[in-house]
């Protein structure tokens, strides 16, 4: 059990916005547009960025290309930033995203999980990784490349080598997509542990792209967020909003 980060929201916050998944890539335009409108246009209080914003992030200094896709979604978001706060936790397609990318996008990076504390029921968040523990191979990349020293190793190496690094891990992943292997989910007793530890009555996260409100029992909520695919045959887009009254999924351009 990770330990668990503690947010408390501002008092006059009344409406929340949650997304996930985006997979922002030059090669999704539709996306990106839907994502850019969104954030320009919300009158959500404050937007939580729950992990997979990227489809790739190859490190920090893919900033300092001078119109590089990075810099280019790192400006949306700093505009962003000046009208609501914003907040970042890392998936596990732009887990290399760090201190740099915050400073310059104007983004609270969140530690997973994280308690978020406000108006309403206590909220657990998370990217959801961390709990599909069926995906024992994952889950082994998963320990290795959050170490210090993997990191280090990784971000040590030439921009250019880590954009073709993040190129064949794409193809990879996208290979075992078409094979039809079976996604992991949430791993039940996991989620009933990390919802007890942080006395949390709901959970949200994403990362499996099977959005869906999962009842649990005495009040308790597993809400998972839906990917952005607008460029898709099978367009879908999705922003959670949470008020005290509840939550309610809303297309991007309704919220
Ligand atoms: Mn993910």
């Amino acid at each position: 059990m990770p330990q668990v980060a503690q947010l408390v929201a501002a008092p006059a916050w009344r409406t929340v916005d949650f997304i996930s998944d985006l997979h922002l890539q030059p090669s999704e335009p539709q996306t990106v547009q839907a994502w850019r409108d969104y954030l320009t246009r919300t009158t959500a209080d404050a937007t939580f960025i729950l992990g997979d914003l990227f489809e790739v992030w190859v490190g920090d200094d893919a900033l300092d290309e001078p119109g590089s896709f990075e810099a280019e979604c790192t400006a949306v978001l700093h505009a962003a930033a000046q009208k609501r706060p914003l907040f970042f936790m890392v998936g596990n397609r732009d887990f290399l995203a760090g201190k740099e990318f915050l400073r310059r996008s104007g983004m609270t990076g969140l530690a997973d999980p994280t308690a978020l504390q406000w108006a309403g029921p206590r909220i657990l968040l998370s990217h959801g990784d961390a709990l599909c523990l069926d995906d024992v191979e994952y889950q082994q990349f998963r320990s290795l490349s959050r170490s210090a020293a993997w990191r280090q190793q990784v971000l040590a190496q030439p921009l250019a080598a880590r954009r073709a690094l993040g190129k064949s891990a794409r193809s990879e992943s996208e290979m075992r997509k078409q094979s039809g292997a079976p996604y992991a989910d949430a791993d039940a007793a996991m989620t009933a542990t990390w919802m007890l530890a942080a006395a949390a009555p709901w959970l949200i996260h994403g990362h499996t792209h099977q959005p869906a409100d999962h009842a649990l029992g005495q009040d308790r909520w597993r809400i998972v967020l839906s990917d952005w695919h607008i460029d898709a045959d099978t367009q879908r887009a999705e922003v959670l909003r949470v008020t005290p009254e509840g939550w309610q999924r809303l297309p991007p351009e309704l919220a």
